[in-house]
């Protein structure tokens, strides 16, 4: 449980079904640390074991950041193509527990989403920001290129020419420019408050129905539109074989709401 680890860069706190990771260093503006990292990893695994979370809310501690992107400290003092290699893949790897956990995941941005920080956010299924978010990858103006997963899930999800323009100027997007270009699907006053609301919502649907989603989208992008529709029909028939399809359809042929148990 929670309550047993004493992170020290990041809060988890769950409220029933929604939980909500806080990257907890506004110091720093939130960078991603070496130690941050570690404590995410940690967290994702603690709840997976706890069969109540159903949705998770990834948001950014203080009044201005999200996450500033990499801890900047400790990138300066790396060198060397073995070490850039290392820290890309260590840092790919938590950003692929995150996108692969089988529950929806929201990124409440909430100020500042540059480099780490950005990756961070396209590691959540969906994104909301408040207007005080800015968006970016300003990675090409320390010498580097986003190493977090960013030049491939970013041109994925709003076309490689958007991402190029981004990634090449390094210049930061405000919220209504993130959500005209895709990057966002929200915009809202309190980024958090929206998120959770939209967690709620998605809280009452099967929880089995929207792992199956998430895995059909996820490994249709790697693949062709053939091989995704055999992909969307073997999960499809999945689906079929669940108590959650019973459910869902005798409750609406019932005119009552569903109760789902994720069987
Ligand atoms: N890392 C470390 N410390 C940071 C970072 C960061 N990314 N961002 C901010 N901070 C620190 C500042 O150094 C400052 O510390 P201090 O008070 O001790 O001087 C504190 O947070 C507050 O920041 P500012 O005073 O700069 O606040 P401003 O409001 O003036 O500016 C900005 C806010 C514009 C967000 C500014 O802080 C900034 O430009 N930050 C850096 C943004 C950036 O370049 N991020 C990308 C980092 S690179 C990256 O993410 C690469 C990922 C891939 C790596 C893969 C291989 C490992």
């Amino acid at each position: 449980s929670f309550d047993e680890f004493e992170f020290r860069n990041i809060q988890v706190d769950r409220h029933g079904g929604l939980a909500v990771l806080t990257v907890d260093r506004p110091k720093a503006l939130n960078a991603l640390s070496a130690d941050t990292f570690a404590e995410i990893a940690e967290a994702l695994d603690l709840l997976m074991e706890d069969p109540e979370v159903g949705a998770l809310i990834v948001t950014g501690g203080g009044e201005k950041a999200f996450v500033a992107g990499a801890d900047i400290s400790e990138l300066a003092a790396m060198e060397g193509v073995y070490a850039g290699r290392e820290a890309s893949l260590a840092g790919q790897d938590v950003m692929h527990q995150l996108t692969s956990l089988p529950i929806p995941t929201i990124a409440a941005i909430n100020g500042y989403a540059l480099g780490g920080g950005l990756e961070l956010a396209l590691a959540c299924d969906i994104r909301v920001a408040s207007g005080t978010a800015r968006l970016g990858l300003p990675e090409v103006t320390l010498g580097l290129l986003p190493g977090y997963g960013g030049t491939q899930r970013l041109a994925r999800l709003i076309g490689a020419g958007r991402a190029l323009d981004l990634m090449l100027t390094a210049r930061q997007v405000k919220a209504e420019e993130a959500l005209a270009m895709g990057l966002v699907n929200y915009v809202a006053d309190n980024a958090l408050t929206k998120a959770r609301e939209i967690a709620e919502t998605m809280l009452k649907n099967g929880p089995i129905a929207m792992s199956l989603v998430k895995e059909a989208v996820r490994r249709g992008l790697d693949t062709t539109l053939e091989g995704g529709l055999e992909i969307e029909a073997d999960l499809f028939g999945m689906a079929m074989s669940t108590q959650d399809f019973r459910e869902g359809t005798r409750a609406f042929l019932d005119k009552r709401r569903a109760e789902f148990k994720g069987e």
